[in-house]
């Protein structure tokens, strides 16, 4: 017997949905570090304790993961050959890889145009069926919706009960690796699965214990749990949450509600300061997307939303390397171009002015 990790279903197997003789599809995912944050919070100069969850460090570098394992084992038990979904990304890349593990048939449909380019080549190289739709993830989602009452395939977007199970599990670890629940869970929201998902996570895991403030953000330009309303035309840089019909509303309302917790939305530049700071003073290099549950915690530290000696963990949901494109574009600093030489490296290896 291996003592080896083998992912979240076998790990949590007695708090999943998993039934004797289901082949389980995984790829060893979850069991993602908790980093403490070092130089951030010095930097606020407050009394805060902040953590990131860093979910980017997944197997195919992003949370969906967890909940992809979920979803694709129980539609093979359930003799499913084929899995589709809407995505603004991530999701695709998870279906893809985990459709590839199973043998099976992926379809994703993303909005032409408005996804990360690593996120795009990971559906590829896994063998999905890409269909870029001229419309956004809200139009996908409807389209995929119609499609799975005509055809034999398995959705696999968060409206499947399965992945909100699998995507739990993080809660569960974080309890494990504090000890507790952490006075605030600041997370990104876009479709709103994961928010839904860490609360029921929590819940479960409490014991009697106390239950984190759920903390949700959004981009401003796609923000309809601030506004209180479906958004039509949403938009930001942040293209992981570029969703302004979240499937998830209640449950996330409720997530938020029953935990005293809020919603609060950062504008694109925010994101991508918060982004280039996580990067540049922890280390941590996150997508846009997920870069907003930093960006919101920070705010709420230093406008003392946030309780003075508390416990906060960030969800940092997809890995920088996602992309490249914006990151590359919200940096000013010029790359240096000099020739072969050695003097001439010296010579620009000197600080600038
Ligand atoms: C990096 O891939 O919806 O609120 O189709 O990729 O659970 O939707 C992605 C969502 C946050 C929001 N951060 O999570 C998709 C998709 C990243 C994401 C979210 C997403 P939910």
């Amino acid at each position: 017997m291996t003592t080896a990790y083998q992912g979240l279903l076998h790990r949590y197997r007695d708090r999943l949905p998993v039934v004797d003789g289901m082949r389980i599809i995984t790829l060893c995912e979850g069991n993602t570090p908790l980093i403490p944050l070092l130089n951030i919070p010095r930097e606020l100069g407050k009394d805060v304790t902040m953590y990131v969850k860093f979910e980017g460090l997944n197997p195919t570098g992003s949370f969906k993961d967890r909940g992809m394992t979920m979803a694709v084992t129980q539609a093979v038990h359930e003799g499913s050959r084929a899995i589709i979904c809407a995505s603004t990304g991530n999701t695709s890349a998870s279906a893809a890889a985990y459709a590839a593990r199973a043998g099976i048939r992926s379809f994703v449909l993303i909005p032409e145009g408005k996804i990360a380019m690593g996120k795009l080549a990971q559906a590829m190289m896994h063998g999905a069926i890409v269909i870029q739709i001229q419309g956004n993830f809200d139009d996908g989602m409807r389209l995929v919706k119609e499609v799975a009452t005509k055809a034999p395939v398995t959705i696999v977007n968060s409206i499947n009960p399965y992945r909100i199970q699998g995507q739990k599990t993080a809660s569960f670890e974080i309890v494990e690796a504090l000890g507790r629940a952490p006075d605030y869970h600041c997370i990104p929201v876009g479709n709103a699965g994961n928010i839904t998902a860490h609360w029921l996570g929590y819940r479960e895991c409490a014991n009697g214990g106390a239950l984190p403030v759920m903390a949700g953000y959004q981009a401003a330009g796609a923000a309809p749990f601030i506004s209180g309303q479906m958004v039509d035309q949403p938009e930001t840089v942040a293209t992981a949450i570029r969703i302004g019909h979240p499937q998830s509303w209640d449950a996330a309302w409720d997530a938020s509600r029953a935990s005293n917790g809020w919603f609060a939305a950062h504008d694109d530049a925010t994101i991508l300061a918060t982004q280039k700071l996580l990067a540049s003073k922890e280390g941590i290099f996150c997508e846009p997307a997920s870069a907003i549950s930093v960006a919101g915690a920070i705010a709420d530290i230093r406008s003392g939303r946030s309780r003075a000696g508390s416990t906060i963990v960030c969800t940092v949901t997809g890995h920088g390397l996602k992309d490249p494109d914006t990151a590359i574009a919200s940096n000013t600093a010029p790359v240096l171009k000099v020739p072969a030489a050695l003097d001439d490296v010296r010579r620009a290896s000197v600080e600038p002015l």
